[in-house]
């Protein structure tokens, strides 16, 4: 029977303690607030505490994928490779944590079940559920670090349970070290987390089966590791560093032609696509400036990296199977890899076209599809997140006159910003849906919000106000702009996460900002500039 503990009082209740709770957590305590954070696991870090799949790697690089707000943590921090691992990432966040003492504040093993907001008090009152016990806190102000990327989703097939064999999600890995040694493995799956963990288990298993349903535009990373010469280039000038990051699309600075794909010639495309390819990452998306809005532009991009997956993969069948089609190169993530493609030319590891033979059933030896049966000792599934609302949604948020999030979203998400909900006052959600959030380096992204939600409570506090609510009106023209942007872009035509396209009967609405996080950043300044337009404050 769980134990119930006694309501605390808060200034501030945060929820999540991955990149965005611990410097929202830290940035309150600065202004003198009270604040408590919770998180379900039983260590700070938010996805990399959960995401410790063999080979789990950012596809930012290391110094762009790490804080800003103190120089003196950049300074003092160094990465060891180009790409942050799990574990690297993981000790940072541990690290910054104690750096700035926010563990006691910091309540772990504890799962936000709901939030209801009270209009005579103006407040929050959360419930939570820890090992043993339930709870309940209450605070002025509630922010959701819930993280876009959070909620793992394992289809729904049917027979999981008589599986005699053992079964993963790369989102939620065991904390001891997987064995695939002498073992038959599947994994379904193939976006950035089932092509990061594939290589590894192929190098470990018998026999790897990976079942792909769409085949997605991979570049190689060529992760490194980073010389002392190289941190220092970047720790003397930090500043022109972020600022360059801040002036870029993405939040993160990547060198871009100056006419557009259609204006160069053939063979001046292929060059500057090598050099990218050849450098590794990324940036080869920001090639030219008209590949995201141009479908022929983007087209010259998608048809150099199909020209690649012909030159890596030995086997013509498999190479076409691992060719994507249908959809423009960067409408999904583009996916960044190490030893992907030559993994398939092991002769202990086959390709299984679960588009043209789908997935049945589990049964108690394996994956059975409509035309055949594997037979595993293990399964791991690589098959994403209910991303950006699933997160939210999994609490039972209810705010003014107790509506829940779940009716007032049925149709998709609605917000102001990304970082407010009409009806739903003093919430705020960092780089949720409706922002930058996931088309950008999220780092960058986070602490933009956390930076302005930070002075806005100052605001608050200076004039006396308690109450802060965005105005119906003010989301729907968001909404709607959030509509427009991504409309000229390729980003909607393609059935990815963005869209909720991967969730069976999820509202198909493309949920990110697709302007780009300087236009974001000035239009949020603005707005603050401006009194806070499109928020009433009383
Ligand atoms: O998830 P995904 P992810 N039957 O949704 C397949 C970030 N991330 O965890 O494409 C068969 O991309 C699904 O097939 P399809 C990054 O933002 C970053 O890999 O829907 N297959 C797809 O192949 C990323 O985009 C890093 O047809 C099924 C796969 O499962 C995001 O997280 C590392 C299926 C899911 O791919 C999500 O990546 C990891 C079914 N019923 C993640 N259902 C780095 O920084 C799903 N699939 C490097």
């Amino acid at each position: 029977m769980a134990r119930r503990t006694p309501r605390a009082h808060y200034d501030a209740i945060i929820v999540g303690a991955g990149f965005g709770g611990l410097h929202m957590l830290h940035r309150l305590r600065g202004l003198g607030l009270t604040v408590r954070l919770f998180d379900a696991a039983d260590q700070v870090g938010g996805t990399w505490f959960w995401n410790r799949y063999p080979g789990a790697r950012c596809d930012f690089e290391s110094h762009d994928y790490s804080y800003e707000f103190d120089d003196q943590l950049q300074q003092d921090w160094t990465w060891s490779e180009r790409y942050p691992a799990q574990p690297e990432i993981l000790r940072y966040l541990n690290h910054v944590a104690d750096r700035f003492d926010l563990r006691t504040d910091i309540q772990l093993r504890t799962k936000v079940t709901s939030a209801q907001y009270a209009d005579d008090t103006e407040s929050w009152t959360v419930g939570t559920e820890g090992d043993d016990h339930t709870e309940t806190a209450s605070a002025q102000f509630l922010i959701m670090a819930t993280g876009a990327l959070s909620l793992p989703r394992l289809p729904d097939f049917p027979g999981i349970d008589r599986f005699a064999g053992r079964w993963y999600h790369t989102a939620n890995w065991p904390h001891e070290s997987v064995d695939f040694t002498g073992k038959k493995v599947a994994v379904i799956g193939t976006g950035s987390s089932g092509v990061q963990v594939i290589p590894r288990i192929a190098q470990q298993s018998e026999y790897l089966y990976v079942l792909q349903r769409t085949a997605g535009f991979i570049v190689p990373a060529h992760n490194r590791p980073l010389s002392l010469d190289e941190d220092d280039a970047i720790k003397s000038d930090y500043q022109a560093y972020r600022d360059r990051a801040r002036e870029s699309y993405l939040g993160v600075h990547f060198p871009t032609e100056d006419v557009s794909a259609l204006e160069a010639t053939p063979d001046e495309r292929t060059a500057a696509y090598e050099a990218r390819w050849q450098a590794g990452g990324s940036a080869i998306l920001a090639t030219y400036p008209d590949l995201p809005t141009d479908v022929r532009a983007n087209d010259t991009l998608a048809d150099f990296v199909r020209s690649k997956i012909a030159e890596l993969v030995v086997d013509d069948d498999t190479a076409k199977l691992l060719t994507p089609q249908g959809f423009p190169i960067g409408s999904k993530r583009l996916v960044v890899d190490t030893e992907y493609y030559p993994t398939f030319n092991r002769d202990t590891v086959e390709l299984i076209d679960v588009r043209a033979d789908p997935i049945e059933e589990i049964t108690e030896t394996g994956i059975r599809t409509s035309n055949t049966e594997y037979n595993v000792d293990a399964i791991v599934f690589a098959t994403g997140f209910d991303a950006l609302t699933g997160p939210l949604l999994n609490i039972d948020i209810r705010g003014t006159n107790g509506r829940t999030l779940t009716d007032k979203w049925s149709a998709g998400p609605t917000t102001y910003l990304g970082l407010a909900i009409a009806g739903f006052p003093n919430l705020f959600s960092i780089a949720g849906p409706g922002s930058p959030s996931v088309l950008s380096n999220v780092v960058r992204s986070t602490e933009q919000h956390v930076e302005w939600i930070a002075e806005l409570l100052q605001h608050m506090r200076e004039h006396g106000y308690r109450a802060i609510a965005a105005t119906p009106d003010a989301e729907q023209r968001w909404v709607d702009d959030v509509n427009d942007v991504a409309a000229a872009t390729v980003l909607t035509s393609a059935n990815s996460w963005y869209l909720g396209a991967n969730v069976p009967g999820k509202p198909r609405v493309f949920m990110p900002y697709a302007g780009g996080v300087p236009e974001y950043r000035r239009i949020c300044d603005d707005i603050a500039a401006d009194n806070y337009r499109g928020f009433v404050l009383s």
